[in-house]
This record gives structure tokens, sequence and C-alpha cells, in this order.
């Protein structure tokens, strides 16, 4: 077999590792795209069933008001994208929401909140959420912003199996789009998730208006975590007018496949999320990100506040694609 067909699956350098340098990270990118996606190919068939995708649904559990300034965000407080702000809804309503989403075959129900961290009575409400979501026999995640010590243990006593927290960015690139919490804020609850044994789900967005060593630098950095995330969502910048970057340019479709593929050579364990922007996405472009290593979706029609494709949708594609949900 010559070096262009060899898997590299079959190399014993191939390990699970957690010291990419920025170098070798870069040279994945600039491959040519067939030996790029072959490879990660290899790598995805080498750990996961190629043909197996996992669902997960979101709900907004608290929407809107949100104290941070993440130039992306519609739920933010510092810009007027027209939303509504809602206050953290009730247990009951978030329960029947769950029995949903794992009867329309969903494995893993994802609660939201536009916190900057959660507090008092409304963590105490989440908390609760989380056990009943957890006895309905669906795996539960949760993103709430910022959490310390005591609450990431709370959380897993509850019976919390996934917590996302994204690093969003490149440490470099990240002052330009959120100013009111550090990436090493961000690093500090990652590592209170972790200790707490709760499964970690971080990754970022794209299109951001960041440059390819940014992508780079920042599939760096979550591969080089202390262990790689169960699950790593790429989302792709879900333009929302009234935010700083709903002008932002497209990030051009072949550089979002390839930020999949790198994703998936980095991190051969985990769940590479085909996350937000999925609405704006051809079949085709879908298609490719599979073919990339993507392996998880989010199911339903809405994201947290804005629209993903419908389920009707997403099933015809599972179809002509012959995916099946994990
Ligand atoms: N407030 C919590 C936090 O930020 O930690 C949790 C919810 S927040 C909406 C979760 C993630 O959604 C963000 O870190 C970001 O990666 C993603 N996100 C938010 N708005 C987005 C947008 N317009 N396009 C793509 N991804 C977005
Ligand atoms: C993640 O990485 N993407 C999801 C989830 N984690 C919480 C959120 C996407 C939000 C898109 C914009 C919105 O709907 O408000
Ligand atoms: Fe708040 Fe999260 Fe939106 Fe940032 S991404 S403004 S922390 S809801």
């Amino acid at each position: 077999m010559n070096k262009q067909t060899a898997c590299l699956s079959e190399k014993p350098e191939n390990a699970v590792r957690n010291d990419w340098s920025r170098t070798e990270v870069q040279a994945l990118f600039e491959l040519p795209f067939s030996e790029l996606l072959f490879q990660a190919q290899c790598i995805h068939r080498e750990n996961f069933d190629p043909n197996a995708v996992q669902v997960s649904t979101l709900l907004s559990i608290k929407t809107g008001g949100c104290p941070e300034d993440c130039h992306y965000c519609p739920q933010s407080v510092h810009y007027d994208a027209g939303l509504e702000p809602e206050r953290l809804m009730d247990v009951e309503e978030v329960v029947s929401a769950a029995k949903c989403a794992k009867q329309a075959g969903a494995s893993r129900f994802c609660m939201g909140a536009a916190w900057r961290n959660p507090k008092g009575k409304n963590f105490a409400r989440v908390l609760e959420m989380v056990r009943r979501v957890h006895d309905e026999g669906i795996e539960t995640c949760a993103t709430l912003g910022m959490l310390d010590e005591q609450q990431a243990l709370e959380l897993k006593q509850a019976g919390l199996d996934y917590y996302n927290h994204n690093l969003d960015t490149s440490p470099e690139f990240y002052g330009e789009i959120i100013t009111t919490r550090t990436y090493e804020d961000r690093l500090d609850t990652l590592e209170h998730v972790r200790e707490a044994g709760i499964n970690v789900c971080c990754g970022g967005i794209v299109g951001l208006g960041e440059d390819r060593n940014d992508r780079v630098s920042m599939l760096c950095e979550l591969a080089n975590l202390p262990e790689h995330p169960g699950s790593v969502p790429i989302n792709r910048l879900v333009k929302v007018k009234g935010t700083p970057l709903d002008e932002q340019p497209e990030i051009e479709s072949i550089e979002f496949v390839r930020t999949i593929a790198v994703a998936r050579i980095l991190m051969p364990h985990a769940r590479v999320r085909l996350s937000a922007g999925r609405s704006d996405m051809s079949d085709e472009m879908q298609a490719l990100c599979f073919l990339a290593g993507a392996n998880s979706i989010f199911y339903g029609e809405k994201l947290l506040t804005t629209g993903n494709p419908d389920t009707a949708r997403d099933d015809a594609l599972f179809e002509r694609l012959g995916l099946h949900p994990a």
C-alpha cells in the first residue's frame, strides 16, 4: 500500500494523543481534501459504526437576558435580537419535553440556560429537572454557564450525564468575541465537570471571522485537554439580526468540512456533532460532514432560540444516506 492509500489508523503512532502541535494540526488542514477525508473516515470506522449518528434534543429552559456579551448570541442583554426573555421553566414542562424527545428517538436531552452561572433556587430547580429527566431513561445534558466544584458535584449526584461548555474559538481570537468571561474561566469549569465525573461536551463555533490558524488553535486546545471531550459540537455560526456578527461572511463549505475531519482525526473516540447551522446546509453538505466523521446531531425543530431542520427533513436525510440513530 502506498502512502496515499494506507489508513492512518494502521500506524502505531496513531494512538489517542493529548500533545498535538499547531504545526501538525496545520498540516492536516493542508492535506488534499480527498486524503483528509480518507484519513478521517479510516479513524471513524475504526472507532464507530460509520452509519450510526447519535441524536440529541435541545430545550432552552431559560431564555434570553444573559449578562455575557458573546458577540454571536441572540440571548445576550447587550444586543437587541428581538427576543422576549423568559424565566426558568417549570420542572413538569421540561419533563414532558424530555418524554417527547425520547419518543421521537433522541438518546440525549440537553437543557440550556442563558446564564453566566446558575444560582440559588434556580439551580435547585435545575437539579430537580436533571433528576426527573434522568428517571425517564434518557441521557441528560445541561449547559448553564460557569460551574464551581460544588455545583458540578451536585449535578453529578442528580444524574447528569454530560455538561456542555464550549471553548468557542482559539485563545488568540477569543477576546474579539467575548469580553465578560475569560478562556481560563472556561477551562476551570471544564475541570470541575471532569473532576465530578460528568462527561464533557465541549466544542466551538466556526465562521465567527476567525482564520484557519484560529481553527487549528481551537482544535488543538480541545484535543490537548487532559481528556478528550466525549462530545465535540462543531457549530457553524447562525447569524442573528441584532447581534454584532449578523453580517459576518459565510465560512466556506469545504473549509467547514475540513474542520470536522480534523476534529475526527484528533479526537478519535469523541462524538463529533454537526451542531448549529444545519438549517442552511444542503443534504450534500451534511453528507460530506458525516463522511468527514461527524456522528451526532441536534434533532428537533429548534436549537435554543433559532431554527434547526424539521424532523421530517432529518428523517428523510437519514433514509437517503442510510443512517440510523446510534
Ligand atoms: N449560557 C451558557 C454558556 O454559554 O455557557 C449555555 C448556552 S450557550 C447558548 C451554548 C453554546 O451555544 C455557546 O457556547 C455557543 O458555542 C453556541 N451558540 C450560541 N449562539 C450561537 C450561534 N448564533 N451560532 C452558533 N452557535 C451558537
Ligand atoms: C452547542 O454547542 N450548540 C448548542 C448547544 N451546544 C447548547 C446551541 C446552539 C445555539 C444556536 C443559537 C440559538 O439557537 O440560540
Ligand atoms: Fe449567555 Fe451563553 Fe449566549 Fe454567551 S452564549 S450570551 S453565556 S447564553
